[in-house]
């Protein structure tokens, strides 16, 4: 039996559960512990067993784990702790405001390097799988259009973007595709189409006593990179109507590249998620390029990468003679 793969989780809220349940599924890789910042008693794992590691002891734990899956947000978490922990560990984390992904890659790269690891960064479905069907389209469509749509789903990066808002005690944020827009592209046409006009966004929010609602309303519809280009509606609810009506996560969408080869045959690409669970797939998907950060620095490749630099196969548990 060759040895498993030693996994840290660094965080645990729905990231960071996913993980732990994914693993169960992957019979490679096994869970050294959950690093929190929080007390453990606060903590539930669905395994009892699995320690409960505070977080400011993670640096004793360089030689015990392979890679560490980070699960933290994007908006306040990953900025620091991403470049922090590459400098120590592998790691693999889901890096999703599309917008700074560049500034990211160089300060995680700048970081891992030199201390000889290997950090994947924006790892999940979009960006992450969606990133590498629309890189497919157009490498093998040269000629044509690409289209993304979400939803309508719970963004849990939205969510969270919102909940970081002072004023905020709970709120889910749900992406919903435009209609007339999706008809337009599944008819073929190749319509140009601003962001706006792809998705509209739907807060609900939980206010903390004493917040003010158009206070908090307004940071939401201005805040750059998650709102401020979208029509957003937020709706002020109760503790009890968040827990009650929004505690599913269910999210997907399609990316479509419709293009021409020869003189004028169409050729429709279109890759689809449908998921009930969204961060439950994310995690999922950080399992699995886990596996190949571990991969990539055994054979001494170290840096930042994204979804583009890494083959498929690095995924599989399967051998790459297996593959064959
Ligand atoms: C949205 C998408 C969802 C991406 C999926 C994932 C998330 O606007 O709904 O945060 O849930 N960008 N990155």
């Amino acid at each position: 039996m060759v040895r498993k793969i030693k996994i840290g989780i660094v965080g645990y809220g729905n990231l960071g559960r996913g993980v732990e349940s994914a693993i169960a599924q992957n019979d490679d890789l096994t869970i050294v512990g959950v690093f929190t910042r929080r007390a453990p008693d606060q903590l539930q794992l669905l395994n009892t067993d699995i320690p409960i590691i505070p977080y400011d002891d993670i640096l004793q734990y360089k030689e015990k784990v392979d890679v560490l899956i980070l699960c933290g947000g994007s908006k306040d978490d990953l900025p620091k702790q991403g470049p922090n922990l590459a400098a120590h560990f592998n790691t693999v984390d889901s890096f999703d405001t599309h917008a700074k992904i560049p500034e990211y890659f160089e300060a995680v790269d700048a970081s891992a390097k030199p201390n000889g690891k290997t950090a994947v960064i924006s790892v999940g479905w979009d960006p992450g799988l969606f990133s590498l069907n629309r890189l497919f389209g157009e490498a093998i469509l040269p000629e044509g259009a690409t289209y993304t749509f979400w939803g309508k789903g719970l963004s849990q990066g939205h969510s969270d973007a919102v909940r970081r808002i002072e004023g905020v005690k709970g709120a889910v944020q749900y992406t919903i595709p435009v209609e007339e827009a999706v008809d337009k592209v599944r008819s073929g046409k190749l319509p140009e189409l601003t962001t706006r006009e792809k998705h509209t966004r739907e807060c609900y929010v939980v206010l903390e006593e004493g917040a003010v609602a158009k206070t908090v309303e307004q940071a939401i519809k201005t805040m750059p990179d998650y709102f401020a280009d979208y029509d957003t509606t937020v709706h002020f609810i109760t503790e009890d109507e968040l827990s009650r009506n929004h505690s599913a996560m269910p999210h997907g969408g399609f990316v479509i590249r419709s293009g021409k080869t020869g003189e004028s045959n169409n050729q429709v690409m279109e890759y689809s998620l449908k998921l009930e669970s969204n961060p439950e797939f994310t995690s999922s998907v950080l399992v699995a390029y886990a596996r190949a950060a571990y991969r990539l620095n055994e054979r001494g490749d170290t840096g930042a990468k994204t979804v583009f630099d890494i083959a498929p196969g690095l995924l599989s548990p399967k051998s790459p003679s297996a593959l064959r």
